[in-house]
């Protein structure tokens, strides 16, 4: 993708380890859960060392209310514990709380290339016609993200399709640090994008991604929705007139269509064309209340938890506290080694 050096990595001498956060931008949606929380409680296992962060630090990149920024933190770290992070097995807490990310995020400003920023397409399509006024943090956002990961060494993040190219930066910078430097310090980390709903689409225009901060409260499902809402809004998604195929081919070009059988799999732990092949000829009246009603039984415990959560702020506090001194034991050591690296006296 860029014109960064290749360098060779001993990938064998990094601990197994896996990194991602989420964004306290607004309340966690289905795209979220899909794309992101619940295939981080899939690799939380013996297999690797896992570490998830409620991203505040990226948050403000665009404006937010200080209110409902601290409520947003705590409902994501709620999200990520009532869907099953177990905060003894994982390190959980908020990236604020761990200084050494925008420290390493500022070496990594220095590796980056303008060009390569440039080159971003999260950025146009945040910026939009009005890039001269965001924010210079939401310009260098993915530099940031690069240092997030390769502050722990991690080896794997799992993310939803649209930060790919964001991982795919991050082994970018790796990579020039490396080779500017003559070290073998930083691992080319591997993105982890799998599962039928790796970009979970507006429930109103099929060819946008479900976004905290779209426009309509209708384009998406909320961890936080009751069960009347979920199906309203199920009931109101954008569709086509056409029932459902025989064959996932048939959905080619049905946008709308193809987003509600991915989540439909998604949601059920199966293959699309499983879905295809139960619903094959069903139309909209019949498709969709299954899906609201398997949407339901699947967020209703974890909003209900989360609700509970959120009302014992103290006990989250506590965990993203020990989550944070955690982290930093791991941090603290990579950004010395890298401040050595770089010629810092210290
Ligand atoms: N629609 C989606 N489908 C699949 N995965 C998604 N993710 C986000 N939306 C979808 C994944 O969730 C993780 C955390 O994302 P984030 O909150 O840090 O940033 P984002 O991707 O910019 O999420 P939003 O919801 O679109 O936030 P806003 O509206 O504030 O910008 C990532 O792994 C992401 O891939």
């Amino acid at each position: 993708m860029t014109d960064a050096v290749q360098t060779q990595n001993d990938q064998s001498k990094f601990t197994p380890r896996v990194f991602s956060g989420i964004k306290p931008s607004g309340g966690l949606t289905l795209g979220n859960y899909l794309g992101a929380i619940k295939r981080f409680v899939d690799m939380q296992s013996a297999e690797f060392q896992s570490i998830y962060c409620v991203v505040d630090l990226h948050a403000i990149t665009v404006w937010q209310n200080p209110t409902d920024l601290r409520q947003a933190t705590y409902e994501v770290a709620a999200g990520y514990i009532a869907s099953g992070i177990d905060p003894e097995k994982s390190i959980l807490f908020n990236q604020s709380q761990v200084s050494q990310h925008a420290e390493l995020g500022w070496l990594f400003n220095c590796v980056a290339r303008v060009g390569w920023m440039n080159r971003m397409t999260q950025f146009k399509d945040k910026a939009g016609s009005n890039a001269e006024k965001v924010s210079l943090g939401l310009y260098a956002y993915p530099s940031l993200m690069a240092a997030d990961i390769l502050l722990y060494h991690a080896t794997h993040v799992p993310v939803g399709e649209d930060q790919k190219q964001h991982v795919e930066l991050t082994r970018d910078i790796a990579q020039k640090f490396n080779h500017d430097y003559k070290v073998d310090f930083f691992p080319e980390t591997q993105p982890v994008i799998e599962g039928p709903a790796t970009r979970v689409m507006n429930l109103r225009d099929g060819t946008k991604k479900m976004s905290k901060s779209g426009e309509s409260d209708m384009e998406r499902i909320n961890m936080t929705d009751d069960a009347d809402l979920i199906a309203k809004k199920f009931k109101k998604a954008k569709t086509d007139p056409e029932a459902l195929p025989d064959t996932l081919d048939g959905l080619k070009d049905r946008p709308e269509a193809r987003n509600l059988v991915d989540i439909y799999a998604a949601l059920n732990d199966m293959t699309p064309e499983a879905v295809i092949t139960e619903y094959a000829g069903a139309g909209w009246g019949r498709f969709k209340p299954a899906l609201a009603d398997l949407a339901v039984a699947k967020l209703a415990p974890i909003s209900t938890e989360m609700g509970r959560l959120m009302t014992e702020t103290a006990e989250l506090d506590r965990i993203l506290a020990r989550g944070a001194e955690r982290a930093r034991e791991i941090a603290e050591p990579i950004l010395k080694e890298a401040y050595d690296i770089v010629g810092f006296v210290r």
